[in-house]
This record gives structure tokens, sequence and C-alpha cells, in this order.
């Protein structure tokens, strides 16, 4: 197969609320869109990478730069290029994982068009509907959060995630559960905001009932999570610190975790995701999807993931309406169950709607073999 041309596209959409974590707030996204045309058949790829490189080292406009200078120019110039060879072709090129899952996802989602199958299909999925969560924000007070959990509890959710940092987290926690009782499904995210120091706060938490505490430490500190994945009881999820399939290996075997946020940008594509599913399925560990605040064409390729048999907790790809006024494709819906349809067309299963698309683009570069 032939790859032809790659469009960057840099789109900025306004969240509907603001989105507080420990390592800072959005309130709108700056999103770079790849479309890949290969064999004359278009495909749609997200870069996750956020505008400033807070939650990890690549942000928004370095995956631009790289993806212009190195990448786009060496899949161009490769003779024959499917999704399955994306990876290696670009192995020369050190990390920058979210720019290479970007360019893998628009491949694979042309190459599947032009092919008529679906990437839920592709991937081996097993459900046509994916249990989901909503990640919730911190808020100035614990009374908001209560409005705000309120709000999702009665919109259908039947899961849900808070974000907790030092000075906001057992308290609002343990409050969240009094209020909604034991039929709520509780997790909370750390984003890397303690040390092994505050090993008593998460004790404390322990008496909430979570289903797990994600990412409480450093991004590359397997050794202290797997000492408070001993002293606790709340099972400890790793995000951040999952960069690899081999690191991944490394945290359960070393007991730093015994449950994966699979993100598929995080790791370097839905495929690398996909690997580490299976390694997670052999090994008994289970994973779940994580989400980064991706418009539909993420979205589209994160309920396809989630269809895999390993991903049996819910994942963190909510409703279009929780975070965008205006999709970039028809809106995503909560259906029965706290779930969301996974996508049946082939590839991602959606239309772009590129009017949309051409009315928030910021910038657009175009790259050719010529
Ligand atoms: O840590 O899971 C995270 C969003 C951006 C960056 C990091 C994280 C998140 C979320 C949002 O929690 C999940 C979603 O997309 O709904
Ligand atoms: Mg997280």
């Amino acid at each position: 197969m032939t790859l032809e041309q790659i469009e960057l596209r840099r789109i900025s959409l306004p969240l509907v609320r603001p989105f507080r974590t420990s390592f800072g707030i959005q309130t709108e996204r700056d999103v770079l869109l790849i479309r890949a045309t290969v064999d004359g058949v278009d495909g749609w790829g997200e870069c996750v990478a956020g505008a400033v490189p807070d939650y990890s080292s690549e942000f928004t406009a370095g995956a631009q730069l790289v993806i212009e200078q190195f990448l786009a120019p060496r899949l161009l110039a490769a003779d024959h290029v499917t999704a399955a060879t994306v990876s290696s072709t670009l192995g020369g090129i050190d990390g920058h994982r979210m720019a290479k899952a970007a360019l893998e996802l628009a491949v694979l989602d042309a190459e599947l068009r032009a092919a008529g199958l679906s990437l839920s299909d592709h991937l081996g999925g097993v459900r046509r509907t994916v249990e989901v969560g909503v990640s919730i924000g911190i808020t100035d007070t614990i009374d908001e959060l209560v409005t705000v959990v309120r709000t999702h509890v009665e919109e259908g959710y039947a899961r849900v995630k808070l974000k907790i940092e030092p000075g906001f987290d057992a308290e609002p926690v343990a409050r969240i559960r009094r209020e909604f009782g034991d039929d709520l499904a509780i997790q909370v995210d750390a984003n890397t905001a303690y040390t092994l120091d505050d090993v008593g706060v998460f004790e404390t938490l322990d008496a909430s009932a979570l289903l797990l505490i994600e990412q409480p430490f450093a991004e590359d500190d397997l050794l202290d999570h797997a000492e408070l994945a001993r002293r606790i009881n709340t099972p400890v999820c790793l995000d951040e610190g999952i960069t690899t399939r081999l690191v991944a290996r490394q945290a359960v075997e070393l007991g730093a975790c015994s449950i994966v946020n699979i993100k598929a940008g995080r790791v370097g594509g839905h495929l690398a995701g996909r690997d580490i599913h299976d390694d997670c399925l052999t090994a008994g560990v289970r994973v779940w999807c994580g989400g980064m605040l991706e418009t539909g064409i993420g979205r589209a390729a994160n309920l396809a993931l989630a269809s895999l048999r390993g991903f049996t907790l819910p994942g963190d790809i909510s409703a279009t309406d929780r975070y965008w006024q205006r999709d970039v494709c028809d809106p995503f819906v909560l259906g029965p169950d706290s779930s969301i349809d996974v996508p049946k067309g082939p590839g991602l299963g959606i239309d772009v709607d590129e009017e949309f698309v051409d009315a928030i683009t910021t910038e657009v570069r175009t790259i050719s073999t010529d």
C-alpha cells in the first residue's frame, strides 16, 4: 500500500467545563489531527498530547514538529506502508509515542475503510457496547463536587473517577461515598501528586471502598508503587507509568500495579495498546481504557480498543456532551447500564464533519511524496 499524503491539522475546541487535575487546568483543547491518504483513501488520527507538557513530556506543538520534520518524511519515503509496519518504520526515532500513535491511527483508519472492516473487528473486539465512567476534575469546594457527581449519576454514569491532590483527597472521597452509597463505583486519580511519605492518605482511602487508585507517585517510580500496593487493600493502577509493553510487564512483575490503565497514545498506538492488553489478559491483570479528553476521532478508536475481552473495568470514555458542545463527528451518547456503543462501520466507523473541522482549524500543513 502507498502512503500518498499526510495532513496535519491543529484544531481548537473549548471544553464544556474546565477540567482541573493535580497538574493543571484545561479549559480548551488544542488538538493535532492527522489525515493520511493511503491508495487514494483518507483516514483520520488524533494525537492525544496536551497543549502543555504536564501530563507527559509530549505536547501538541512538539508533536506537530516531530511529525513534520522526522516522522512524516520517513513514512512517506517507505515503499510500502501498512498500519502494522508504521511503528517499525518509525522505530529509528526515539520516543514521541503520542505523535507516532496519531500517524498509525490515521493509516489504520484508511486501511480498514478500504477493506470495509471495523477497527473493533480488526483488533479482535468481543463486545458491541462498552461500560464507561466519567472522570471528574478537582473542584473549589466539596459541595461543588457533590453537585457535579450528582449531575453525572443522574445522566446514567455508574462509575466516577475523582481527581485528587494533596489537600483534596480522603475528605471529598469519603463524602462522595456517603452521599451516593455503595452502588456507585468510585476510583481516584492522583496524576503523580504524592510520595510514599503520604501513605497515610491512602490507608485512609481504603475505608472508601474504591475500585482502584490511579498513579499516586511519579511516572517512573515502580518500586514505591509496589511498596504502597503491599501496604493498602485498594488496588493500585498505573497510568503515566505505563509507557511501553516492556514497562507494563515489569510493573506487573514487580507488583507496582494490579490493574493497568491502557491509553493507546501513551504507549505508541492502538496496536501496542492491544499487545499490552493481550499480555495482561495472559497474566490475569485487569485493564481498562483511559482517556485524554479526545474528540470523537480518538473516542471512536478507544471504544474499539475497549471492546477487547480483557477490558473488564469501565473506561474513561464518556459521552460527547461531557466534553464538547459540538464534536467533529456525530455525538457519542450514553446508553443503558452506563455504556456506549462500539462503532460498527469500516475503520473508525465515524463520519468526520469536515465543514466543522475547517471552521475550528487554526493551522493546516500538508506533506506529500513528490
Ligand atoms: O490522568 O487519566 C488522566 C485527561 C487528560 C490527561 C490525563 C488524564 C485525563 C482524564 C480524562 O482523566 C479522561 C477522559 O478523557 O474522560
Ligand atoms: Mg490518569
